[in-house]
């Protein structure tokens, strides 16, 4: 379907007018660099184009009219731009409300309600940051009607705000910033300590990045996400009574090797070595990729996906037994999960000629293991969130 096409049809049915502007919003894949963003360390994802588009106008009222064509059993869901409040009953709406309620709170003055009918090609709690692509669709929405001046990456700090504080799931910044920054075929190497980025072309001569939903729901306001960043930030806080830093991403291997009796907790131990021995993989994963050494890249990412599973604990049964599965394939430079953790999906660089060994191997082995199929999607590196038309 023509995806542009269909969300303009469904609005004039739902809005009987024809929606002023038509938005996209893509989803991410981080290739490595997985819970250092809150640790003050690096990340390394990309866009991809995947995402959210929506068709929107802006009302003379003060209502906010929100349709999913994902979700069209719940209906219109309304709300007042001059009483935005977290609400059970405006159910995925919170996200754009969310949005609304930060620029407010940051002195944009939204005085006018819009109307908002959203269609994502993401596959929904996959890991691959439909959130992150839906607050920053909404940012993008109310610069464009309201004029507002204000750059991506402000827009990207006031949706990771309204994640933390409005939807109440304590994230980094990594979602948003990749969503909102993201650049045709080039990733992004961004420090979140200092919040300084890269773009890095992704030249993958004949390989392909290759992203594997376990079709396991991650969610991560489930999820024990926020129980992982007060680990870190207790480890952080035992380090600090010997050396004076302000985050793990400071630290490198032989800090760490030094410092790491200081912290009391075994597990929070753990948490540390992952998010500082992730944040150096991280710098030198992007250092290989710049040197042309795909292989090493790739030894990176698997180490990443061990660390992530044996110290940090988030991979789970099925991210794990896709990952093994994918290290046993010919042709797979590397592979680890993606995001958050706690289900969601893995990302490979595969050889071109060997993909459809590769879908067709890892899809028995998982069936075997896990007991359903798992999806396959090429993903291809595209733009940040934009105004289409
Ligand atoms: C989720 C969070 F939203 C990100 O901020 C990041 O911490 C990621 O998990 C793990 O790297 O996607």
């Amino acid at each position: 379907m023509d995806i542009v096409e269909e969300i303009k049809k469904v609005y004039k049915e739902k809005f009987k007018e024809q929606a002023q502007h038509i938005f996209y919003s893509p989803g991410r894949v981080n290739l490595i660099g997985e819970h250092t963003d809150y640790n003050g360390g690096h990340v390394f994802p990309c866009a991809i184009s995947l995402g959210t588009y929506g068709a929107a106008s802006l009302r003379e009222d003060k209502k906010i009219c929100f349709y999913s064509l994902n979700l069209p059993e719940k209906g219109i869901i309304t709300a007042d731009v001059e009483k935005i409040a977290n609400d059970k009953a405006n159910d995925w709406a919170n996200y754009p409300l969310g949005v609304v309620k930060t620029f407010q709170n940051h002195g944009f003055k939204v005085n006018k309600g819009f109307n908002l009918v959203i269609y994502g090609n993401l596959p929904d709690g996959a890991g691959l940051s439909s959130s992150a692509s839906l607050e920053m669709l909404t940012a993008m929405v109310l610069k464009k009607f309201f004029s507002f001046v204000i750059d991506t990456l402000d827009m990207v700090k006031f949706c990771q705000e309204a994640e933390n504080k409005f939807v109440g799931v304590n994230c980094g910044i990594l979602d948003q910033f990749a969503v909102g920054m993201g650049k045709k075929d080039n990733a992004m190497l961004l420090d979140c300590n200092t919040l300084k980025y890269r773009y890095v072309k992704i030249l993958l001569k004949g390989y392909s990045i290759v992203i594997t939903n376990t079709n396991c729901k991650h969610s991560l306001v489930d999820s024990a996400y926020n129980l992982r960043r007060s680990q870190c930030e207790q480890a952080l806080a035992d380090i600090q009574k010997k050396r004076n830093v302000k985050s793990l991403g400071e630290l490198n291997e032989d800090d760490f090797a030094q410092l790491q009796t200081a912290i009391k907790d075994p597990v929070c131990m753990r948490r540390a070595r992952h998010a500082v021995f992730e944040n150096q993989r991280t710098i030198k994963a992007v250092t290989a990729l710049e040197n042309n050494d795909l292989e090493l890249f790739g030894h990176l990412m698997n180490e990443s996906h061990k660390s992530l599973r044996d110290d940090y604990e988030v991979t789970g049964p099925e991210l794990d037994a896709l990952a093994e599965l994918a290290w046993q394939q010919d042709g797979v430079i590397g592979s680890r999960m993606t995001g958050g953790g706690f289900g969601g999906c893995t990302v490979s660089i595969v050889r071109n000629d060997c993909i459809d060994a590769f879908k067709k191997n890892v899809s028995k082995g998982y069936v075997q293991k896990i007991g359903y199929k798992p999806d396959f999607y090429i993903a291809n590196i595209g733009d940040g969130t934009k105004v289409i038309e």
